[in-house]
C-alpha cells in the first residue's frame, strides 16, 4: 500500500468520499486528519497482526509495561515518519492543497499522565517497537486526561481534558476481548478434596473493555500493542431495570458509577492522596491486564502454567500498579489451584519494578480497612504475604522487632506498597544513578541489606527519534548531511559530532538553526501571550510540573534580583534574557500554585517596565504538554535543572534539551550527574548544593534561612519585594511563600543556594558573549546525548531485567 504518491492519493480521496462525503475541495483540514489517521491506522494493520502471530507461533517470551500513565501526546508525525511514509504523505497531501505540519496541529495530545513517569512509558514503548523487542504497555483508557490549564489573570485554572470528544483514530475498540473484573462482596471458604477454596460473593462486576493502540517501529515491521481499558457495565445490569421509575434512576446512577472507574486521570504527581477511586483504578488496570495475558498464554501456547515467568515479564512503573502481584497469586491459587508456594514462586520471576522517587509524600500506603471492603480476596492475599514475609524477616533477624515491624508490608493499619512491591520482585530498579545509590543508602536500605541481588540501576532515557529527528528536523538534517545517518537507528554515533565542536562553519550552522527554531517559539509567544521577545536574547527555559523540590522560586527569585540590578542601573552591559516558564499545578497544590501566580506577577512588572526593555522579558506559557515542549524544546539556549539536589529522581527534560542543544544549568542531581560526566565541566553550568551535603543539613538541622536574609542584601531585597505592594495582588498574595521560606526555614534550600546560582547566570551571561565558546559547548552536548536515548535504556531492561530478544527478521 502507498509506493507511489498516485496511489496515496486515490486512496485519500477516496477515503474522504466515503468518510465525510466530501471532494477534497470541500474537505477540512480536520478532515484531512482523520482521513489520514485512518489511513496510516489501516496501513500498519498487516505489520501489527503479523507482529502478534510471530510473537505467538515463536513463543517469544513478551513484557507487559504497567503503568496508570502513558503520556503519549500526538502521535500522527511519529507514525508516518516510523512507517516511512513522510515523504509521499507530505508531497500527496501538498498537492492537494493541504500543508502536513498544519494537519499535525489538529491531533489532540493523548494527555494520560501527569509528567515524567508517563512520558518515561511513552518513550519506553516507542524504543521497543524500534529494537524489535516484544513489548507492549497496558494502561487506562481515561476519558479525561490531565487537566488542561488556563493562566486567567496570573492563576492557574483547570479545565477538563475532554480528549476524546472527537473520535481518537488510533484505537481500536476489541469488546470480544473484555474481561470482567470484581469488586466488593465478601469470601466464601470451603472445604473441597482437603483443599480450601475460596469464593468471592455478592461482588459488582466491571467490565473492562480493551481499546488498541498500534506501537510502530522506526522502519521496521514491528508494530507492538499499547492495550487501554475503559470501564463499562456488564450486560446483565439490566437486572436492574423493571418498570419501576426510581430502580431506572439507580440503574443509570450504578452504571455511571462504574464508567466512573476510567472516567479520569488523577492530576497529582509526587503526592499520594487516598482516594478510594483510585484504589479502584489501579485494581481495574492489573486485574483487567493479568487476566487478559494470562488468557493469551493460555490459549495460544497451550502452554505450562509453570513456564509463566519464562514467557512474561511484567513490569510496574513505580508502585501505582502493585496490586497486580496480589492478583496474580489469586488467579493461580484460586482459580489454577496452585499451591501458595508454586503461586508464589511464580510470582516473584514474573514481577520487577521501578522506583521513581523517594519523596515521602509520594510513597503510596493504602488503608487496610479500604482494601478490606473493595477487595476482599485481594486483602486476604497480602496478609497472607505479609505474614510468611514477617516470618522470614524473623530468621533472618531474630528479636529484631524495631527492623521487622519498619520493614513490614502491613503497619499502622495501612498497606505499604513499595515493601509489597520488593518483596514479590526479582528486579527493583532506580532511574538515575544517585537515585539507585540513595535508595540503597538511606530510602530502601534495610531492603537492600536483606536482597542486595535486586537492586539495579537503570538511567532514564528518551526517544531521540520524537525529541531530535521529529521535532527538530533542521538540526537532524545538519547532522545527517554532517555524519551520516547511522545515529538515527545508533544514537550513540552522534559523538561523531565532537569533531565539528569547534569547526566554524558547523558552528554556523548550528547558530543558525538554533535562531530559526528561537523565532519560531517567539512567534507562537507573541501569539499566546501576547509578549515580543527579542530572539537575541538568551532563551532560558524551566518547563516542568510545578514543584517546590524543583525550584521554580529559586528561578523566579533570581529574575526578581535581576531586574532590581537593571532598574538601579538601566544602562548595565548584560546579555539579554528571556526567562521562559511552563508547568502545571496539581490543582489542590496551594503553594506551587502561588508560585505561578508570583511568576505571573514578575512578568507583568518586568515585561511593562520599559527601562529593561529588550534585556529582561518573563514569559509564562500556559498549558505545557507534550505537544508544547516539542516547540520549546529545539528553541533553549539554558536548560534550567534546578532541583534541590538529593531529591529529583532522574528528570528526562534535562535530557531533551541536551539534545537540541542547550546547555544544562543544574544542580549535581538525578541524570544531571550523568550528563556532567559525559559532557565534561566546562560544558555545563553546575551549582549548588550536593546531595551529600544537603542530606548532612537536613541531619544536622543547622540550615538557617533567616542568617542569609539578613547577611545578602540581593536576598533581602528579593523577599522583601514580596512583601511589598510593588507586585500585583501585594503583601498578601505572597504571605505563604515569603513564611515558607523564614519562618519554616526554606525546606529545598533556596536561599542557601542563591548565591552559587547567581553566580552561575553571570557566567552564562559573558559565556554567550563568546558566540565560539557557546557552540562548540552545545554542539558537545548534542554530541552526548546519544547516551540519553530510550534505546540504550530499553536495551538495559531487555537484557538485565526481562530477559526478552529482538525478533529475528
Ligand atoms: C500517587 C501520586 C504519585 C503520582 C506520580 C506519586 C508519584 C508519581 C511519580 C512517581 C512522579 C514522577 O513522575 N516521578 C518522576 O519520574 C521521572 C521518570 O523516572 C523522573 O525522571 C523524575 O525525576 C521523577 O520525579
Amino acid at each position: 500500500m502507498f509506493i507511489s504518491k498516485n496511489e496515496f492519493k486515490q486512496a485519500f480521496k477516496c477515503r474522504l468520499e466515503t468518510k465525510f462525503g466530501k471532494t477534497i475541495n470541500e474537505a477540512t483540514i480536520n478532515d484531512v486528519y482523520k482521513t489520514l489517521g485512518q489511513l496510516v491506522r489501516e496501513h500498519v494493520s498487516k505489520n501489527w497482526i503479523d507482529t502478534t502471530h510471530y510473537y505467538q507461533e515463536n513463543k517469544e517470551k513478551q513484557v507487559y509495561y504497567f503503568s496508570m500513565e502513558f503520556l503519549m501526546g500526538r502521535l500522527m508525525q511519529t507514525n508516518i515518519d516510523n512507517a516511512g511514509l513522510t515523504n509521499i504523505i507530505k508531497e500527496s497531501l501538498e498537492e492537494l492543497g493541504f500543508n502536513l505540519d498544519e494537519v499535525f496541529e489538529q491531533e489532540h495530545d493523548a494527555g494520560l499522565g501527569n509528567g515524567g513517569l508517563g512520558r518515561l512509558a511513552a518513550c519506553f514503548l516507542d524504543s521497543l517497537a524500534s529494537l524489535n523487542l516484544p513489548g507492549h504497555g497496558c494502561g487506562i483508557r481515561y476519558k479525561y486526561g490531565l487537566f488542561e490549564q488556563k493562566i486567567i489573570n496570573g492563576y492557574q485554572a483547570e479545565l477538563p481534558d475532554y480528549w476524546l470528544q472527537e473520535d481518537y483514530v488510533w484505537e481500536v475498540r476489541r469488546p470480544d476481548r473484555s474481561m470482567e473484573v470484581k469488586f466488593g462482596g465478601y469470601v466464601e471458604m470451603k472445604e473441597v478434596d482437603h483443599k480450601l477454596e475460596f469464593i468471592q460473593k455478592n461482588y459488582d462486576t466491571v467490565l473492562a473493555v480493551p481499546y488498541d493502540v498500534p506501537v510502530v517501529g522506526y522502519q521496521n515491521p514491528t508494530v507492538n500493542t499499547l492495550r487501554l481499558w475503559s470501564a463499562e457495565s456488564t450486560k446483565n445490569d439490566f437486572n436492574f431495570f423493571t418498570s419501576n421509575r426510581s430502580d431506572y434512576y439507580h440503574f443509570l446512577d450504578y452504571k455511571r458509577s462504574i464508567e466512573d472507574i476510567s472516567g479520569f486521570l488523577y492530576p497529582d504527581d509526587s503526592t499520594y492522596d487516598g482516594k478510594i477511586l483510585r484504589l479502584k483504578q489501579q485494581y481495574f488496570l492489573v486485574s483487567a491486564g493479568m487476566q487478559s495475558i494470562l488468557k493469551q498464554f493460555k490459549g495460544k501456547y497451550t502452554e505450562n502454567i509453570f513456564d509463566i515467568p519464562e514467557k512474561i515479564a511484567i513490569h510496574i512503573n513505580d508502585t501505582h500498579p502493585v496490586l497486580i502481584i496480589p492478583e496474580l497469586m489469586r488467579i493461580l491459587l484460586d482459580e489454577e489451584g496452585l499451591s501458595w508456594e508454586e503461586a508464589w514462586d511464580i510470582t516473584q520471576r514474573t514481577i520487577s519494578f521501578t522506583n521513581h522517587t523517594t519523596l515521602s509524600e509520594a510513597l503510596e500506603k493504602w488503608p487496610l480497612e479500604m482494601v478490606k471492603q473493595l477487595l476482599p480476596r485481594i486483602y486476604m492475599i497480602i496478609e497472607e504475604i505479609n505474614e510468611r514475609y514477617c516470618r522470614e524477616l524473623w530468621n533472618q533477624y531474630p528479636y529484631e522487632w524495631d527492623r521487622i515491624s519498619k520493614m513490614a508490608i502491613i503497619g499502622n493499619n495501612e498497606i505499604r506498597m513499595a515493601h509489597l512491591a520488593i518483596v514479590a520482585s526479582y528486579s527493583v530498579n532506580g532511574v538515575a544513578k544517585i537515585h539507585t545509590e540513595i535508595l540503597k543508602k538511606k530510602e530502601m536500605k534495610d531492603f537492600y541489606h536483606l536482597y542486595p541481588h535486586k537492586f539495579n540501576n537503570k538511567t532514564n532515557g528518551i526517544t531521540h527519534r520524537r525529541w531530535l529527528l521529529n521535532i527538530n528536523p533542521e538540526l537532524a538534517s545538519l547532522i545527517t548531511e554532517t555524519i551520516g545517518s547511522r545515529w538515527i537507528a545508533h544514537p550513540k554515533e552522534l559523538t561523531s559530532l565532537i569533531k565539528y565542536a569547534k569547526d566554524l562553519g558547523f558552528q554556523e550552522r548550528v547558530a543558525q538553526v538554533k535562531r530559526n527554531n528561537k523565532e519560531k517559539l517567539a512567534k507562537i509567544i507573541k501569539e499566546k501571550n501576547n509578549i515580543s521577545i527579542n530572539v537575541d536574547s538568551i532563551f532560558d527555559v524551566q518547563v516542568k510540573r510545578l514543584h517546590a523540590y524543583k525550584r521554580q522560586l529559586l528561578n523566579i527569585f533570581h529574575v526578581i534580583h535581576l531586574y532590581h540590578v537593571l532598574c538601579e542601573n538601566p544602562n548595565l552591559d548584560v546579555t539579554p534574557r528571556t526567562f521562559i516558564f511552563g508547568g502545571k499545578a496539581a490543582p489542590g497544590y496551594h503553594f506551587a500554585k502561588k508560585i505561578i501566580k508570583l511568576i505571573n506577577s514578575v512578568a507583568t512588572v518586568v515585561n511593562n517596565d520599559t527601562r529593561v526593555q529588550d534585556k529582561l522579558k518573563v514569559v509564562f506559557i500556559e498549558n505545557y504538554s507534550v505537544s508544547m515542549a516539542e516547540k520549546i524544546m529545539p528553541a533553549a539556549d539554558v536548560s534550567e535543572q534546578i532541583s534541590t539536589a538529593s531529591k529529583e529522581a532522574s528528570g528526562t527534560g534535562n535530557m531533551k534539551f541536551m539534545m537540541n542543544g542547550a546547555i544544562t544549568l543544574g544542580t549535581l542531581d538525578g541524570a544531571n550527574i550523568e550528563i556532567n560526566d559525559f559532557v565534561g565541566k566546562d560544558n555545563i553550568f553546575i551549582f549548588g548544593l550536593k546531595a551529600d551535603e544537603v542530606l548532612q543539613l537536613y541531619t544536622q538541622n543547622s540550615y538557617k534561612a533567616r542568617d542569609i536574609y539578613n547577611n545578602d542584601y540581593r536576598v533581602k531585597n528579593v523577599l522583601d519585594e514580596l512583601m511589598s505592594h510593588k507586585l500585583p495582588g501585594g503583601e498578601s498574595e505572597f504571605r505563604d511563600i515569603y513564611y515558607s521560606i523564614l519562618t519554616n526555614n526554606d525546606e529545598y534550600f533556596v536561599l542557601k543556594d542563591f548565591d552559587s546560582y547567581a553566580e552561575a547566570h553571570e557566567l552564562i551571561d559573558q559565556t554567550y558573549r563568546d558566540q565560539q565558546k557557546w557552540l562548540s559547548m552545545s554542539i558537545t552536548n548534542i554530541a552526548h546525548s546519544g547516551k540519553f536515548s530510550s534505546d540504550r535504556t530499553i536495551q538495559e531492561y531487555a537484557t538485565d531485567i526481562w530477559g526478552i530478544r529482538p525478533r529475528l527478521l
